[in-house]
């Protein structure tokens, strides 16, 4: 049994060398600690909530009983000064987060969130390992957390100038040439879209939200909608050499609109030996379900104005849906059906999917995943399998604006 110590609190959040701003930690700092598990063994995290406000931990991505989820639907809040034990063993190796699920909007943006990293017993061998958690920002004139609301806030969700890695602007990284990384990315913004690149050096994905895939990939650039992870290998690079870590420009269809934008630099130093082992099959994942096969629910995402609230995110035509229930062991083919004119990220508590088609084609490769992003007017068909996990579940967007405006689904998992 592994156990760990978590305490949410106010703090003061060291952006950058001499500038702090008024935030929320967890265990006096953010990112939270990375906490580190193995796959089948038991974890124990005693937390404890030291904000004046109530909170709860969600476990993101991690396939726990229902009750420890974290969300309002399936424990009561986490009230100022109490203390609540989330017990689950993790089942997959694979990058997680964790983050609250009560006043999400302000409670991440302040600095709520941390890794989870559950190692598995046959991962690749790299000459060292980072986690980066990519987040942005939005400061007022006196440089403290601007307010929270507004029509654009409502609709973009949230962004902000400054950009951070590991909870710090603009960082250096700095690895020695002819090594080779894995680096575990985790975005952790509210709203934001990192379309990650490396300078346009190729590099190589080797997992995404439920762990490795099949066998690496390489590319140029990877798109992360808010909440996603994905595992890259970088390097190995020649001394010298300066790339940044960049966010291309990617128009998801808000009123405000960004160029490339840099959250950080990565510096090649001195040659070292390498002892990288990479093998050319990491894993195998069979196909849940064949691609033509009837899809057995449609969820519908839409936004439509609104007299009260200016505007609506809706599913299945209304806010906080609840939607129908589903069977143990029975297979699960649903239309994600994004009706609007934006990029909706998509998010399924407590288990992975495949992603069948987009739009009528396949993805590039087959992995797990719990988040997926829904382009305009898109309909993405995704598979899953409900295994014995019975109780309270929920699917949402995790652009958290949007989320907390009703785009989202309740749905009880039952025998
Ligand atoms: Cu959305």
């Amino acid at each position: 049994m592994k156990r760990v110590e978590l305490v949410a609190s106010e703090i003061a959040w060291e952006i950058r060398d001499g500038q702090t701003v008024g935030a929320y930690g967890y265990n006096g700092q953010v990112p939270g600690p990375v906490i580190e598990a193995k796959a089948g063994e038991p974890l124990e995290v005693r937390f404890t909530n030291r904000l004046s406000e109530p909170t709860t931990i969600h476990w993101h991505g991690l396939r726990v009983p229902a009750a420890m989820d974290g969300t309002k639907a399936v424990q009561p809040v986490v009230e100022p000064g109490q203390t609540f034990v989330y017990r689950f063993t993790p089942p997959d190796a694979g990058t997680f987060w964790y983050h609250p699920h009560t006043n999400e909007s302000e409670q991440l943006e302040k600095g709520l969130y941390g890794a989870l990293i559950v190692r598995g017993d046959d991962e690749p061998i790299v000459d060292r390992e980072r986690v980066l958690v990519f987040d942005d920002l939005k400061l007022d004139k006196r440089g403290e957390i601007a307010a929270f609301g507004g029509l654009k806030q409502r609709h973009d969700g949230r962004e902000g100038d400054v950009r951070l890695i590991n909870g710090r602007a603009e960082p250096e990284l700095v690895m020695a040439a002819g090594q080779v990384e894995r680096w575990r990315i985790i975005n952790a913004s509210s709203a934001r879209y990192v379309r990650l690149s490396l300078g346009g050096a190729p590099f190589r994905i080797i997992g995404t939200d439920g762990g490795l895939i099949e066998k690496p990939v390489t590319v140029t650039e990877v798109l992360l909608p808010a909440a996603d992870r994905v595992d890259i290998l970088v390097g190995p690079f020649q001394e010298g050499e300066g790339l940044d870590v960049e966010s291309l420009k990617y128009d998801r269809m808000t009123m405000g609109r960004r160029g490339n934008e840099r959250f950080g630099t990565l510096r090649v130093g001195p040659r070292e030996a390498s002892r990288a082992v990479v093998p050319s099959r990491l894993r195998s994942i069979p196909a849940l379900s064949p691609s033509d096969v009837a899809p057995n629910r449609v969820v519908k995402m839409s936004v439509g104005p609104s007299l009260r609230r200016g505007l609506d995110f809706l599913v299945n035509g209304e806010r906080h849906h609840h939607d129908r229930p589903v069977q143990v062991g029975e297979l699960q083919v649903w239309d994600v059906v994004n009706k609007s004119l934006m990029d909706h990220p998509f998010h399924l508590h407590g288990f992975f999917f495949q992603v069948v088609s987009v739009n009528g084609e396949p993805p590039g490769f087959r992995s797990w995943e719990d988040v997926v992003n829904l382009p305009p007017r898109s309909t993405t068909r995704i598979a899953w399998l409900p295994d014995d996990r019975p109780g309270s579940w929920m699917y949402h967007c995790h652009i958290l604006e949007h989320h907390e405006a009703g785009m989202m689904g309740h749905f009880d998992v039952v025998r």
